[in-house]
C-alpha cells in the first residue's frame, strides 16, 4: 500500500508569485547607489584608527553590503595584519574583533592571543565580565576556533554562561544583541536575514552612519528586486513543469526551494546559479520523496538504475510516476550540461551524473534499511547520510554554475568530493536531523542520527540531541579548516559551501522548516523575497 508524506499544500499560489512587481530598478536607483558607495569608499580613506576601521568592516559585513568592498576590506585588513604584533592587551572588544575578521578573512591569528584574559592561576579575569560589549565580541570570536583550540572553547564557555546572567541596564540595542548571539552566534547565521536584522538596529544606534544605512536599505531592495526576478521565472517553470501537482504525495515548495539558493548564493550576478540551484533541489526534494515515502524497493532500484544509465530509453521500464519525474531530471541536467558545453566547452554531464548517482544511491540504502527495518549504527547511517542529505550533489551542480573557467584540478578534485563539501554536508545532515526526525519516524523512515545514537548508546532522546550539537560544534571547526586550506576553489564557491551550511541551521532551528508552511517559513519568505525595506 502507497504512503504519502502528508505535507501541506503549498501556501504560496504561483499567479500572486509571478505577480510580484518590481520597484527597485532603473537608472535612478542605479546611480543613487552608486554615489553612496563612492561615499563608503571615502570613509576608508577617512579613518585612520585601526579599531575604526575594523568596525566599519564588521558594520559592512553585518549590513550585507561587503560585496560591494572586497578590495577595501582586503587592504584594510592586511595592513591590520602586517602591521599590528601589537594586540592591544587592555582592550577585549577590540582584540576579539580583530581576531574574529582576521580569522574569517583566512589569516592565521593564534589563540593565544586571548592569554593575557587570564589571571596567574589561569582562569579568565572576573573583572572582564563588566565589559558587556568585549563578553560579546570574544564570544563571536569564538565561534572561529579551529579543532583543538582549548582556550577558544573554554572562551566560548565562560562567555555564554556570562552573558547568559546580564541583568543589569545595559543599553536596549546591546541587550538586543546579546540574546540573539547567544540563540546563534553570528558566524552561523545565514547571511541575508542577518543584513534584514541588522540594518533595523543600526538604525536606532548613536553612532549610525546615514550614509551606510541609506546604501543598505537601497542595496537589501535592489538585491532582493534580482531575487525576485529570478523567483518568478522559477514559478514559472515549476507551475510549467507539473510535478508538484502531479506528483501529490511530494512536497511543493518551490518557494523553499528557492530560498535554499539566495541563502547560498545572494549576489545579483549570480543569477543563474540561483535559478538552475531552484530546478536541482525541487527535484531532489521529489526525488526524495519517492524514495521515502512514495516507491516500494523495486521501483527504486529501477529509478537508481535508470539515473546510473542515463538514457532515455531505460524509462521504458519505469512506472508513469517515475517516467515524469526522470525526464524531467534528466532534460533540465542535460541543459545545464548543455549551457557548460556552449559556453566554456567543458562537457560536464559525468560530472553531475555522478553526483545524482551517489544521491540516488545513498536514497536507495536507506529505503532498503527502512524496509528491512535494519538500524545502522550512527558511524554506519553518517557515512552514507552526509550525502543523502542532498548538499554534495547541490554544490557539485553549484560548482558549475558560479566558476568561469571551470579548471581540470577542481575538476578532479570535485570528483571524490574535497573536504569543503564533505564538513558541509556533515553539519547539515545533523541540523536535518534535529529538525525533521520526529516528524520523518511518524511517517515511517530509518533512525536518523538521533535514534542511531539512542539505539547504540541507550541514551534518552534528549541527551542524544545533546551529543549531536556537540558534534555540530566539532564540524564546525573542522568547517573552518577546511574554508581557509589550500584548494583548486575560487572564494565564491567554497563561501557557498558555508552558506548553506549557515542556511539549514537557519531553515531546521524550530523543527522542518524546509517542509512545513507554518508562520516562520513564511515570514523568511516574505522578508527576504517579498517586502522590501521601508
Ligand atoms: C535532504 C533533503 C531534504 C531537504 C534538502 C533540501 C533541498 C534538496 C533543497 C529534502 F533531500 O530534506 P529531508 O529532511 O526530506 O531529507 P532526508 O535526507 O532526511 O530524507
Ligand atoms: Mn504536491
Ligand atoms: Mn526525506
Ligand atoms: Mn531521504
Ligand atoms: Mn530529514
Amino acid at each position: 500500500v502507497r504512503r504519502s508524506g502528508n505535507y501541506q499544500p503549498c501556501i504560496w499560489d504561483s499567479d500572486y508569485v509571478e505577480s510580484l512587481e518590481s520597484h527597485y530598478v532603473g537608472e535612478t536607483y542605479a546611480r543613487q547607489a552608486e554615489k553612496l558607495r563612492g561615499d563608503v569608499r571615502i570613509l576608508f580613506n577617512n579613518k585612520v584608527e585601526p579599531l575604526a576601521r575594523l568596525e566599519l568592516v564588521d558594520v559592512l559585513q553585518r549590513l550585507g553590503l561587503a560585496y560591494h568592498f572586497e578590495e577595501e576590506i582586503k587592504r584594510t585588513l592586511e595592513t591590520i595584519y602586517t602591521s599590528s604584533n601589537k594586540w592591544s592587551e587592555e582592550d577585549l572588544y577590540a582584540t576579539s574583533l580583530q581576531f574574529r575578521l582576521l580569522r574569517q578573512h583566512g589569516y592565521q591569528v593564534p589563540q593565544e592571543v586571548f592569554c593575557s584574559c587570564k589571571d596567574k592561576m589561569g582562569n579568565f579575569k572576573a573583572s572582564l565580565c563588566e565589559d558587556t560589549k568585549g563578553m560579546l565580541s570574544w564570544y563571536e570570536a569564538s565561534y572561529l576556533s579551529l579543532q583543538d583550540e582549548v582556550i577558544l572553547d573554554e572562551a566560548r564557555d565562560f562567555t555564554s554562561r556570562h552573558l547568559k546572567d546580564i541583568k543589569e541596564n545595559i543599553d536596549l540595542n546591546l541587550a538586543k544583541q546579546v540574546s540573539r548571539a547567544l540563540e546563534l552566534p553570528l558566524h552561523w547565521r545565514m547571511l541575508r536575514l542577518e543584513a534584514r536584522w541588522f540594518v533595523d538596529i543600526y538604525e536606532r544606534r548613536e553612532d549610525m552612519n546615514p550614509i551606510l544605512l541609506e546604501l543598505a536599505k537601497l542595496d537589501f531592495n535592489m538585491v532582493q528586486e534580482t531575487h525576485r526576478n529570478d523567483l518568478r521565472v522559477m514559478s514559472r517553470w515549476w507551475t510549467d513543469l507539473g510535478l508538484g501537482k502531479e506528483l501529490n504525495f511530494a512536497r511543493d515548495r518551490l518557494m523553499e526551494n528557492f530560498l535554499w539558493t539566495v541563502g547560498m548564493t545572494f549576489e545579483p550576478q549570480f543569477g543563474y546559479c540561483r535559478r538552475m540551484s531552484t530546478k536541482i533541489n525541487a527535484l531532489l526534494t521529489t526525488i526524495d520523496d519517492i524514495y521515502d515515502v512514495y516507491g516500494t524497493l523495486d521501483e527504486l532500484e529501477l529509478f537508481t538504475d535508470a539515473v546510473e544509465r542515463w538514457d532515455i530509453n531505460t524509462m521504458e521500464q519505469l512506472p508513469d510516476y517515475m517516467k515524469i519525474c526522470f525526464l524531467a531530471l534528466y532534460n533540465s541536467v542535460n541543459e545545464m550540461a548543455y549551457v557548460a558545453l556552449k559556453e566554456q566547452g567543458s562537457n560536464i554531464i559525468s560530472y553531475l551524473k555522478k553526483a545524482l548517482v551517489d544521491i540516488c544511491k545513498a536514497y536507495l540504502l536507506e529505503a532498503k534499511w527502512y524496509h528491512n527495518g535494519y538500524k545502522p549504527t550512527l558511524e554506519e547511517y553518517l557515512n552514507n547520510g552526509w550525502i543523502s542529505v542532498a548538499i554534495p550533489t547541490m554544490l557539485v551542480h553549484a560548482y558549475f554554475f558560479v566558476t568561469k573557467p571551470i579548471t581540470k584540478e577542481a575538476l578532479e578534485c570535485m570528483e571524490s568530493y574535497p573536504n569543503i563539501i564533505r564538513s558541509a554536508s556533515m553539519i547539515i545532515r545533523f541540523y536535518d536531523d534535529l529538525g525533521t526526525s520526529t516528524d520523518e519516524l511518524q511517517r515511517g523512515d530509518v533512525p536518523k542520527s538521533i535514534q542511531c545514537y539512542m539505539y547504540e548508546t541507550g541514551a534518552s532522546e534528549q541527551e542524544a540531541r545533546e551529543h549531536i550539537q556537540v558534534l555540530i560544534r566539532d564540524a564546525w571547526k573542522k568547517l573552518n579548516e577546511d574554508r581557509v586550506a589550500d584548494s583548486p576553489f575560487d572564494q565564491t564557491f567554497i563561501e557557498a559551501a558555508v552558506n548553506l551550511t549557515r542556511l539549514a541551521q537557519c531553515i531546521y532551528l524550530r523543527g522542518d522548516g524546509h517542509a512545513s508552511q507554518d508562520r516562520e517559513t513564511k515570514d523568511r519568505v516574505l522578508s527576504l523575497l517579498v517586502e522590501p525595506i521601508p
